[in-house]
């Protein structure tokens, strides 16, 4: 196992449901450290070019319109092969198939609204990291 840093997002849902605080407790738990962390309300323009990779799929213009539709958490996680044990906190992109206690199993209400984002290798974990937190943001600790 590497230390790896990773991008994590509560998504509008997560944050209209008051989620933050039970999704941050779920983090340190897992053993991950939050080494940096913001509120910000995503642009049109800015929830295109994150989910660029889904340009061509039929839920695209939807998953935009979810992703603007509220504020949102961007933080970065840190650990021990910090990339896969967020992904496995999270569950299943459908909550329908999400591990029983994942994130998503316990909060999401459907395959689209699933509450948190979390990068899946380590170059999509470099890339949205950078997205949105400058290189001085990251305190490390
Ligand atoms: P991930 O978030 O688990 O990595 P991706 O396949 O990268 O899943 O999809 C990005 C996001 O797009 C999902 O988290 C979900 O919000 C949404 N999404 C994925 N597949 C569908 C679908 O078939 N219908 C509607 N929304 C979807
Ligand atoms: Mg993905």
């Amino acid at each position: 196992m590497a230390i790896e840093q990773t991008l994590s997002l509560v998504k509008p849902d997560g944050v209209r449901k008051q989620l933050v605080g039970t999704i941050y407790e779920r983090f340190y738990d897992a053993g991950l450290t939050i080494v940096a962390a913001k509120m910000l309300h995503l642009s049109q323009a800015q929830a295109e070019a994150f989910y660029a990779v889904h340009k061509d799929k039929p839920f695209y213009n939807n998953l935009v319109q979810y992703m603007t539709s509220g504020p949102i958490f961007a933080q970065v996680l840190q650990g021990d092969d910090a990339i896969s044990i967020n992904r496995r906190i999270m569950g299943a992109t459908d909550p329908r198939q999400a591990d029983p206690g994942t994130i998503r199993a316990l909060f999401a209400d459907s395959l689209e609204h699933n509450v948190v984002h979390g990068s899946d290798a380590p170059e999509t974990a470099a890339e949205e990291v950078r997205f949105f937190f400058e290189p001085d943001e990251l305190h490390l600790h």
